[in-house]
């Protein structure tokens, strides 16, 4: 028999359930770190159904099912490259991969059939979208507010756009990628690095730089790289005002025939972003680990230095079992002072399943936080819950980069 006490406590419960996910579902995101482009940079910027199938995510599941060698796969168009994944992992199998997952909840969006036995309807709909409409409707379901970029100054025609002194799309902000800067081993006069720096933050007006690091980056350290971090980055950071975005534990080309699905990951030292949040305490620092090994300690590391603003479940870490597992830590060890999620999205529509699916599991968290502290003796209010999200959407994004 239920008490009058447990019957309040279920309604009170299913009460504070419906406006955590109400505003969870309407407040706006600032996404952290995405591949997207505005449509001023033309190819570059990607949408529609063949760009989504295509998207190496899929290619390495499609790999998997089905008879096609890589090689054969990358000789084939791009129509039909997006005709067999498809068909392989769509219509002979269960979309059940989170990214495959990812592509109903978009065509679900636009109330397109996501049974279809083929892709007529779903290129017949893209192809007849006005580009700047589509995008504004694209922002507009995934209540994206604004997306960071990863540009890239050593891409010739990425570069060659920047100097035509192309104007942004204001919801597209700029960040500037370190990663051929520090890899290409002939850039490493220190002098040179750090004229081209301040020119390309001159053009780009970055709100931060970015760098992928190896699982066995080290700092100190004694390798070209750390030292231009040191020498270079790090003075030009503190210089300009901007944060050091570090992506820790990738490891590129592990399959190099599976060319941007190749890309592995490895078990990385938290230890190397503490050192550095202490030895250059007054930049800030937003970091992500690409290992599931590393999320507790970079939430223990964020504990220790105020400069480390932990951001995003990345890449292979963007499944929702994951995603819950990495947000309730968070809170747990850190209360709502980091980022829960970037998208990562390379292709437009992206943004529409990468939001949907991460606001369902930060949603659960945050009932089951509230719930805990209705049962510890303290009911949260609904202002309070939309300072909490708002925070975690966008207010801790805007204090680390002003964006
Ligand atoms: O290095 C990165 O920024 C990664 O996110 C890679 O671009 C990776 O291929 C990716 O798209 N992950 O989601
Ligand atoms: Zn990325």
């Amino acid at each position: 028999m239920v008490t009058s006490i447990e019957s309040q406590l279920l309604t009170r419960t299913t009460e504070l359930r419906a406006q955590v996910e109400s505003i969870v579902n309407s407040t706006p995101v600032t996404d952290v770190h995405t591949h997207l482009f505005p449509r001023q940079f033309n190819e570059f910027c990607l949408y529609g159904i063949d760009e989504l199938l295509t998207y190496h995510y899929l290619t390495a599941e499609t790999f998997r099912s089905a008879r096609v060698s890589p090689e054969r796969f990358w000789q084939m168009s791009k129509t039909d490259q997006a005709d067999l994944v498809w068909q392989t992992l769509f219509v002979e199998n269960s979309p059940a991969s989170e990214a495959a997952r990812g592509i109903v909840s978009i065509l679900d969006a636009f109330g397109l059939d996501t049974r279809a036995e083929n892709l007529q309807e779903a290129r017949a709909f893209f192809n007849s979208r006005r580009l700047a409409e589509h995008i504004d409707q694209v922002f507009d379901v995934a209540r994206v507010n604004g997306v960071v970029m990863t540009n890239d100054p050593f891409d010739e025609a990425e570069g060659q756009i920047w100097n035509s002194g192309v104007e942004l799309d204001h919801r597209f902000r700029s960040s500037l990628r370190l990663d051929r800067l520090l890899y290409d081993s002939d850039r490493t006069n220190a002098t040179e690095l750090r004229r081209l720096l301040d020119r390309w933050i001159e053009r780009m007006n970055p709100v931060y730089m970015g760098v992928s690091l190896p699982p066995d980056f080290k700092f100190p350290g004694d390798g070209a790289r750390e030292r231009l971090l040191r020498e270079v980055v790090l003075p030009a950071a503190r210089e300009h005002g901007l944060a050091l975005t570090l992506m820790v534990g990738v490891r590129r080309r592990v399959n190099p025939g599976l060319r941007e699905a190749g890309d592995g990951v490895g078990k990385a030292d938290v230890t190397a972003v503490e050192r550095l949040c202490g030895e250059f305490g007054d930049v800030k620092f937003l970091a992500t680990f690409l290992s599931r090994e590393n999320q507790h300690e970079l939430c223990v590391a964020a504990r220790k230095f105020s400069n480390l603003m932990p951001f995003g479940c990345w890449w292979f870490l963007n499944n929702p079992s994951i995603v819950s597992e990495i947000t309730r830590e968070r809170l747990e060890l850190l209360g709502t002072s980091f980022i829960p999620q970037h998208s990562d999205a390379r292709v437009l529509e992206q943004l529409i399943y990468k939001w949907k699916h991460a606001r369902k599991e930060i949603a659960d968290v945050l009932c089951d936080l509230y719930e805990q502290l209705l049962l510890s003796g303290r009911a949260v209010t609904r202002d309070e819950i939309s300072r909490d999200v708002s925070r975690l959407f966008s207010g801790n994004c805007k204090e680390w980069i002003g964006f």
